[in-house]
C-alpha cells in the first residue's frame, strides 16, 4: 500500500504531466517564435495547484537571468577602436582552437544585440550578465581610454533597462588587452593586477549609475590553470608550479584591488563580487561525517582563490613547500576586501569526497570510467553539486548572498525533421540541477538569483564552435537565432518561479 507521501507524489506527477501536455499545446511552435513570443502566455492551469507547488516554488523575487562573456559572443574585434586581446592572438595562432576558428564574429552580439535582447525578454529573464572587453576600453590595458570603449556597453545597458531586464557586468571575462601580456608577461606580474583594478575604477565609474552588481574576474581558476598551467587557454603558457602559484596570488590581488577601486569610484550602493568556479566537493554519500569532510576539502581545494578571498589567507597546507607564492600582508588585507555577494559558476561535481581518518581528514573518489558525461567529456551531470557549493560556501565561509552565475550544458543540438532542436538532454540536466537549487533556497541557502549559460550558441574556447551551450541555437553562418525546447524548459520555470 502506497504511504500518504508516495500517494502525495503520485498525484503530483500526474498534474505535472497534465500541466506540461497543455503547456506543449498551447506553446506551438514552442510558443517561442522569438521574438514574438514576448508576450509569453504560459499554462494559467497552475493557479489552481494545490500545496506541493508552493512548498516547491523559488523564493519570491528570486532573480532569473541568462550569461555570455564578450569574447564569446561579441565578435566586432576591430571596431570602434577596441585593441587585440590575448584571445585574439591566441585563437588566430595554428593549432590552438579545434575548428580553428576563432572569435572574430561570433554571434555577433556587438551588432544584433538589440535582437538578442528579445530573445531574453521572450524567456522572460530579469536580468543579464555579460562581460566587458577590457580592451575595447583601454586598447593598450593602461593609459588613455579609448573615447568610444564604453559605446557598446552604454547602448547594450540602456536597452537591457528600457526592456525590463537588470545588466549584471563582468569585467573580467579573459580578454586581457595583448598590449598587458607583450609589456608586463599580463598576470605574471602584479603590475597588470593594478591596471587592471584602474580599469575598474574607469567602468565602474561610468556605468554604475545603471549597472548596480559588478563582477571582478571570472574563474580564476580556469584561467590560471588552463591558461599558463597547461596552455591549453590563452596566452598559452606552461609555467612551472611556483610561477603558477605566483599567478594565481595576482589575480587574487587584481580581484582585491578591483573591489577597492570599484568602491572608491562607483555610486554608493554599487554591488561587488567574484565569480568563481569553485572546485566542488560533494559528500559520496550524506552523511554527517562526510559533509564535514567535504567541506574541508573545499577550503582547502579553494585555497588560491575563495579561501583566500573570504578568510584574508592561505591555508598552511598551501604555504607548505617550495612553490608557495609570495606575498606581503597587505596583499592579504586587499585580497579579502569585504565583498557584497559571491558569484558561482556551478557545472559539474569535481570531487566526491568520503571522511577519512588521514592527516587532511577525506579521501577524493577517483571517478569510474562509466561516470556519464554531456556532450563535452569534461561536463559530468552532478545535480547535487548545484546544492552543495552554495551550501558549503554559506556555511564555511558565512557567505551571506550569492547569485549563480554560471550552469548549464552543452548538447548535440541536432534539428530533427521539422527542423526544431528537441535538446531533452540540455532539459534533463537544467531540470535536475535546478530541483538541487530550489532544495538549497528552501533550506536557507542564500542565493537570490541564477543565470543559464548560455543565452544563445557562442565562442566555447579551445572548443570553437563545437560545443553549444545556448538556449538559442545560432547558425553561424546566417546569425540566425532559433530556440532551441530548452528555452521554453527555461521560459516556463520562470513563469512559475518552479522547476518545470
Ligand atoms: C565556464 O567555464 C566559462 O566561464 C564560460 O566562458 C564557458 O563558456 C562555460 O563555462 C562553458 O564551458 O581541460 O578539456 O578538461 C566552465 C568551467 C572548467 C570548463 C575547466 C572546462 C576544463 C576542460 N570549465 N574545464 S578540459
Amino acid at each position: 500500500m502506497a504511504t500518504r507521501l508516495q500517494t502525495r507524489e503520485m498525484m503530483a506527477s500526474n498534474q505535472f504531466s497534465r500541466r506540461q501536455f497543455a503547456g506543449l499545446a498551447a506553446a506551438s511552435a514552442l510558443g517561442l517564435s522569438a521574438p514574438s513570443a514576448a508576450s509569453g502566455q504560459t499554462d494559467r492551469s497552475r493557479k489552481s495547484e494545490p500545496k506541493r507547488r508552493a512548498r516547491s516554488t523559488f523564493p519570491k523575487g528570486f532573480l532569473w537571468g541568462t550569461a555570455t562573456s564578450s569574447y564569446q559572443v561579441e565578435g566586432a574585434v576591430n571596431e570602434d577602436g577596441r585593441g587585440p586581446s590575448i584571445w585574439d592572438r591566441f585563437a588566430h595562432t595554428p593549432g590552438t582552437i579545434s575548428d580553428r576558428s576563432t572569435g572574430d564574429t561570433a554571434s555577433d552580439h556587438f551588432h544584433r544585440y538589440k535582437e538578442d535582447v528579445q530573445l531574453m525578454k521572450a524567456l522572460g529573464t530579469k536580468a543579464y550578465r555579460f562581460s566587458i572587453a577590457w580592451p575595447r576600453v583601454f586598447p593598450e590595458g593602461t593609459g588613455s581610454p579609448n573615447p568610444k570603449g564604453l559605446d557598446f556597453y552604454n547602448r547594450l545597458v540602456d536597452e537591457l533597462l528600457a526592456n525590463g531586464i537588470a545588466p549584471f557586468a563582468t569585467l573580467y571575462h579573459w580578454d586581457l588587452p595583448q598590449a598587458l601580456q607583450d609589456r608586463f608577461g599580463g598576470w605574471t606580474s602584479r603590475d597588470t593586477s593594478k591596471a587592471f583594478a584602474d580599469y575598474s575604477a574607469y567602468v565602474a565609474a561610468r556605468l554604475s549609475d545603471r549597472v548596480k552588481h559588478f563582477f571582478t574576474i571570472n574563474e580564476c581558476s580556469r584561467f590560471v590553470h588552463l591558461g599558463h598551467g597547461i596552455g591549453a587557454d590563452a596566452p598559452g603558457l606552461k609555467l612551472p608550479q611556483a610561477e603558477l602559484n605566483q599567478v594565481r596570488h595576482h589575480v587574487a590581488l587584481g580581484h582585491g584591488m578591483a573591489v577597492r577601486a570599484i568602491r572608491a569610484s562607483a555610486r554608493a550602493g554599487t554591488k561587488v563580487g567574484p565569480a568563481e568556479n569553485a572546485v566542488s566537493c560533494i559528500p559520496a554519500i550524506e552523511t554527517p561525517a562526510n559533509i564535514r569532510a567535504a567541506e574541508m576539502a573545499m577550503r582547502e581545494l579553494n585555497a588560491g582563490y575563495l579561501t583566500v578571498i573570504l578568510e584574508g589567507k592561505y591555508p598552511d597546507t598551501y604555504l607548505a613547500g617550495k612553490d608557495a607564492p609570495k606575498f606581503t600582508a597587505e596583499d592579504l588585507r586587499i585580497i579579502s576586501s569585504p565583498l557584497d555577494f559571491v558569484g558561482l559558476n556551478v557545472y559539474t561535481p569535481d570531487h566526491y569526497v568520503i571522511a577519512a581518518e588521514n592527516e587532511r581528514g577525506f579521501t577524493l573518489a577517483p571517478f569510474p570510467a562509466s561516470f556519464p558525461h554531456m556532450k563535452a567529456t569534461w561536463l559530468r551531470p552532478g545535480p547535487e553539486t548545484m546544492y552543495w557549493v552554495p551550501r558549503h560556501v554559506a556555511k564555511v565561509w558565512n557567505v551571506k548572498s550569492i547569485y549563480i552565475t554560471e550552469n548549464g550544458t552543452s548538447g548535440s543540438d541536432q534539428p530533427a525533421a521539422d527542423g526544431t532542436i528537441y535538446d531533452v538532454d540540455r532539459i534533463m540536466y537544467l531540470r535536475n540541477y535546478l530541483a538541487q537549487l530550489q532544495r538549497a533556497t528552501s533550506e536557507g541557502v542564500p542565493v537570490s538569483g541564477y543565470f543559464l549559460w548560455s543565452l544563445m550558441d557562442n565562442f566555447e574556447w579551445g572548443d570553437g564552435f563545437e560545443q553549444r551551450f545556448g538556449l538559442y541555437h545560432v547558425d553561424f553562418e546566417t546569425q540566425r537565432r532559433s530556440p532551441k525546447l530548452s528555452a521554453s524548459f527555461y521560459r516556463e520555470t520562470i513563469a512559475r518561479n518552479a522547476v518545470a
